[in-house]
């Protein structure tokens, strides 16, 4: 629910800064809650008219379209995901140094919502802790002021950025997204699981929901379910469909416990 009013003024940035000639569109990759076997959310990945990769996309953004993109990225996500009739949550990423003033770079996004008709509640804003910020303390702004907007807010590749913990001793984000290379082959890396536990511990104690992400196998999902998680991203799932919505063969995973080895649960 919004507890802010939609700010009326254009952002200097927007109005001033070079219209980004970029073409792009998105694929979207869902996150699956396994503990009630449905879709939590869609991920928007930005990619070329033709399904180049993101790659193809940011090359071409610069420091004069930078806002203005980060703003149709947005606008482009919600406005394909209420097309396609989406009725789960929105993972939109976005581009923090792209944020001018939270208040007034948020307008176009609240303003795609309204018109499709899209819930605000619905769209979680998720963003890599990196080096495009000066300092943590402009993240935490911008992230704080999110979450008043009403928005879900969640720190992507957590346990990748160097920062992480101590943006948590600041803010709580309602969802982290573990980090895909702490999570790799954890079924058999005690070092691995052992790191992974002590985040799940923390964010329980912080009330964070946990998602895992990239898992591509049943051994990695089974440990991961084991320690408590409940929401999954990755190639074991679905990968990211081409201006559509993935489906999930959820009967796959009825037997997953039974079908993984033994010692992916406990070592
Ligand atoms: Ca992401």
């Amino acid at each position: 629910m919004r507890s802010e009013p939609v700010p009326n003024a254009d952002c200097e940035h927007c109005t001033a800064g070079d219209e980004p000639d970029i073409e792009f569109t998105f694929a979207f990759q869902p996150i699956v809650d396994m503990a009630s076997r449905t879709i939590f959310s869609y991920e928007a990945l930005v990619r070329g008219p033709r399904n180049e990769p993101a790659a193809w996309v940011l090359g071409q953004v610069t420091d004069a379209n930078r806002y203005r993109f980060d703003q149709a990225c947005r606008v482009g996500a919600i406005t394909l995901a209420a097309r396609l009739g989406f009725d789960a949550h929105l993972n939109l990423n976005f581009m923090p140094n792209a944020v001018y003033q939270p208040e007034l770079c948020i307008r176009s996004t609240f303003l795609a919502a309204e018109k499709c008709g899209f819930p605000i509640e619905q769209i979680i804003f998720e963003v890599v802790e990196n080096d495009y910020l000066a300092n943590s303390g402009r993240l935490v702004e911008i992230m704080s002021a999110y979450k008043r907007f009403g928005f879900v807010t969640a720190l992507d590749d957590f346990g990748a950025g160097y920062r992480d913990l101590g943006l948590l001793a600041e803010f709580s984000p309602h969802l982290i997204k573990i980090d895909m290379q702490l999570l790799r082959g954890i079924d058999a890396d005690p070092r691995r699981q052992a790191i992974v536990r002590g985040i799940v511990g923390m964010c329980r104690e912080l009330e964070i929901e946990v998602v895992a992400e990239g898992v591509e196998t049943f051994e990695e999902y089974t440990w991961l379910a084991a320690v408590g998680i409940d929401l999954f991203q990755g190639y074991l799932f679905a990968r990211p469909a081409f201006e559509a919505a993935p489906t999930v063969d959820f009967d796959r995973f009825r037997n997953a416990a039974a079908a993984a080895p033994s010692r992916s649960i406990e070592t």
